[in-house]
């Protein structure tokens, strides 16, 4: 029985990315149905797939899962030839540890800078707590891209690379200054084909997530 990945908005769904990222890059065969976050029939369909009633949630046959880290892990360990996480082990627990942080942190960069693909690239002034953000995340692909020898943050694209997707998403919409190891990687992150469909599918959206648009009431678009 094929995959299936429930999804919020392509547009602004942060989380929804990363598993559909990692399906697409690991040429996995997948289903997929977006609901958009703000349908009225949002929490009772998303509900009777999960408890959890948030979006991403993989379908596979009977089996449910929920949280797009487990997700992703569900993934490596049923295709481990999609290479999602390191084989050596030091670098694994790297990696993992850099998915988690992400996974747990990171709340003032994601209020201030909400991925919105469909935005013009335009900067957004930095508050406190964003800032501090963007420089351990510019701290944590400078050192993985030096010690593991990019292109992404373990060489190969893996599931911390879909982790920090929507952050690539973030600084290049925002505009935001970062190093030129960060800029590096972000570049290999924004010329993967997938990156290219999503964007696509994204922009062709026309829902509008008042409380996503650091514009409005103006919403801006390309
Ligand atoms: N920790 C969850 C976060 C999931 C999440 O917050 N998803 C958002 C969309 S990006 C959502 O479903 N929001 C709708 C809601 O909370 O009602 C994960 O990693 O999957």
């Amino acid at each position: 029985m094929a995959l299936h990945l429930i999804i919020g908005n392509k547009n602004y769904s942060s989380w929804s990315l990363r598993p559909w990222l990692a399906l697409k890059v690991a040429k996995l065969a997948f289903d997929e149905t977006v609901i958009s976050l703000e349908a009225k029939d949002f929490k009772a369909r998303v509900t009777a797939l999960s408890g959890a009633g948030r979006v991403p949630v993989l379908l596979d046959g009977d089996v449910r899962i929920w949280e797009s880290l487990a997700i992703l892990e569900y993934l490596a360990e049923k295709f481990p030839a999609a290479g999602l996480w390191p084989r050596d082990v030091s670098a694994r627990a790297h990696a993992r540890a850099i998915a988690s942080e992400m996974h747990a942190g990171f709340l003032p960069l994601r209020r201030h800078l909400p991925m919105n693909v469909a935005r013009p690239v335009k900067s957004r002034a930095l508050d406190d707590g964003a800032a501090g953000d963007v420089a351990r995340i510019d701290a944590i692909w400078s050192e993985c891209c030096a010690k593991f020898g990019g292109p992404f943050l373990f060489g190969p694209f893996g599931a911390a690379d879909a982790m920090y997707a929507p952050v690539v998403w973030r600084f290049h919409t925002y505009a935001v200054g970062v190093s030129a190891a960060a800029r590096d990687y972000m570049h290999a992150v924004m010329n993967l084909p997938a990156w290219t469909e999503w964007r696509a599918a994204a922009r062709g959206e026309t829902w509008v997530l008042p409380h996503d648009e650091v514009d409005w009431p103006n919403v801006p678009r390309e």
